[in-house]
């Protein structure tokens, strides 16, 4: 089954979640969530709830976090990316589901911010 759930945020801060969150998610789906904010910003991404298909080395299902193209981290089960900072004001959050095995999924939310440039 088709489900739309990719999704562009550009506004300075904002939330997101996996498709039908708190339910579980669906089986064979994809999801980019792109977050991009003025330039001289960065996002901090905080994830609450991670539950997602095990085991640890992600073969099944995964996030994928990912600042413009470079990929900071494949996240899976019950450890979760917790809270991060991107270097830059593009970050794309990868959500990838296979056949069967399905749970809650996560809720995630984002700030973007000046960072602090003191000398
Ligand atoms: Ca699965």
């Amino acid at each position: 089954m088709f489900q739309a759930c990719d999704q562009v945020l550009r506004a300075d801060s904002g939330a997101f979640t996996s498709p039908g969150y708190p339910g579980n998610y669906s089986n064979e789906i994809t999801c980019n969530y792109t977050i991009e904010v003025a330039s001289n910003h960065v996002i901090q991404l905080t994830f609450g709830t991670f539950i997602l298909e095990g085991p640890r080395s992600c073969p099944y299902d995964f996030v994928q976090i990912l600042d413009d193209t470079t990929l900071l981290g494949t996240f899976c089960g019950r450890d979760g990316p917790g809270a991060l900072t991107s270097p830059s004001n593009r970050v794309t959050v990868v959500f990838e589901t296979d056949l069967s095995g399905v749970y809650q999924g996560f809720s995630a939310n984002y700030v973007a911010y000046v960072p602090f440039s003191g000398t």
